[in-house]
């Protein structure tokens, strides 16, 4: 046991965190000498918006490193669609039927995140986004949230636990301004002591309304105002958002940026976009819905077999260059000017290629392009 309420990596990639009926089906399967060789997919019926990101392929393929079985996926940062499978593992099923609950929450937790992710990028456009919602989730899943949120497509990370890659994002809390008289000596303070490579972005609405504590800021030095006013004095944050950048502009700083945080949604994104220079986004990333995959037989030695509400049998997705998909069984001949996505991972137990996060990132990039 550690000390917080977490299961250890042994554990969970031994298997013992799991749903007990799957350690009851392989007691009785094992009594019953059953052990037949089937493959799965891993699909999901319904996704929020209804195209997903699929991320958390290298923890899954850990877990499933050094089971006897063959594991095509999709590369992590696909864009997949309700019923294409993203994941096909063939093998014999008590060799691998009790990592099922840690297979599908690695793939759904982090898939939902970046999902998520890639939507908010979507609304932002050009405006660079910041993850900041760790704090929204156990600390012992911070790096798993930031690398989804990366891969999903921000452009930066505040938690220091994040993947080595992830540019660190943010400067100061409200704590650090009420430990000061003034904000403005806060402010200074930081300007003084803070490394050079961080940006000047100081929080302008800790004690006063946001317009005047950003003209102070911004003749304190300030390249940006971040602005996180709190929910009970929000009003029409959009006309805020215009006054104060009017009153910057007026008074000699339209250089000064703004950034903008603080329980913002997709349509506050959509709504912001246009009039500010970056956004912090919480827990509209961390706590983003998860993708409910499930995983079920297509197939029972070589033969085709689904239960109710699947289709039978291997499939293969294929991508058009203008990104559309098109499922089709694997034994039909594949449509002219289109990739197969799914990619051998695992053969015999062995990884053949992890996921590059930096690559899983340009992948979801590159099919945003597509979407705008
Ligand atoms: C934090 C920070 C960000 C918030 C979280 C993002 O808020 O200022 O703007 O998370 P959200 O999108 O889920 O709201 P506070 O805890 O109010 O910040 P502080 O520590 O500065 O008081």
């Amino acid at each position: 046991m550690g000390i917080f309420h977490t299961v250890s990596d042994e554990a969970i990639k031994a298997g013992e965190c799991t749903d007990v009926y799957f350690l009851r089906t392989e007691d009785i399967l094992t009594v019953e000498d059953k052990n037949p060789k089937v493959t799965v997919e891993i699909t999901a019926a319904s996704i929020p918006n209804e195209w997903g990101v699929l991320c958390g392929l290298d923890d899954a393929l850990k877990l499933l490193e050094g089971l006897f079985v063959d594991v095509y996926a999709m590369p992590e940062g696909s864009i997949f669609y309700p019923g294409e499978p993203v994941m096909r593992i063939t093998g014999n099923y008590r060799d691998f039927g009790r990592f099922e609950t840690a297979l599908l929450g690695f793939l759904s937790h982090a898939s939902g995140i970046a999902s998520s992710a890639a939507l908010i990028k979507a609304y932002a456009g050009s405006i660079p986004v910041y993850s900041f919602g760790s704090r929204r989730q156990h600390p012992a899943i911070s790096e798993m949230i930031e690398r989804s949120a990366w891969i999903g497509g921000v452009d930066g990370a505040s938690n220091t636990c994040s993947p080595a890659g992830i540019p660190l994002a943010g400067t100061m809390p409200h704590s650090f301004v009420m430990c000061y008289d003034n904000p403005n000596d806060a402010w200074v303070s930081f300007d003084r002591h803070a490394p050079a490579e961080v940006s000047r972005v100081m929080l302008c609405d800790t004690f006063c309304d946001e317009k005047r504590e950003a003209l102070a800021a911004a003749k304190a030095g300030a390249a940006a105002v971040r602005l996180d006013t709190p929910r009970s004095r929000k009003g029409d944050m959009r006309a805020i958002i215009e006054e104060v950048r009017w009153e910057l502009d007026v008074n000699g700083f339209s250089d000064v940026g703004i950034f903008v945080s603080g329980g913002l949604n997709l349509e506050d994104i959509a709504d912001f976009s246009d009039i500010v220079d970056a956004f912090g986004i919480g827990g509209a990333i961390a706590n983003a819905p998860v993708i409910d995959f499930s995983l079920d037989i297509i197939e029972i030695d070589g033969k085709p077999v689904s239960k109710r509400g699947k289709k039978s049998g291997v499939k293969e997705v294929y991508e058009y260059e203008s990104g559309n998909h098109i499922m089709l069984p694997a034994n039909i001949p594949a449509p002219e000017n289109a990739r197969q996505m799914m990619k051998i991972f695992i053969k015999d137990g062995q990884i053949l290629n992890i996921p590059d996060m930096q690559k899983s990132r340009a992948r979801v990039l590159s099919a945003l392009l597509k979407f705008t």
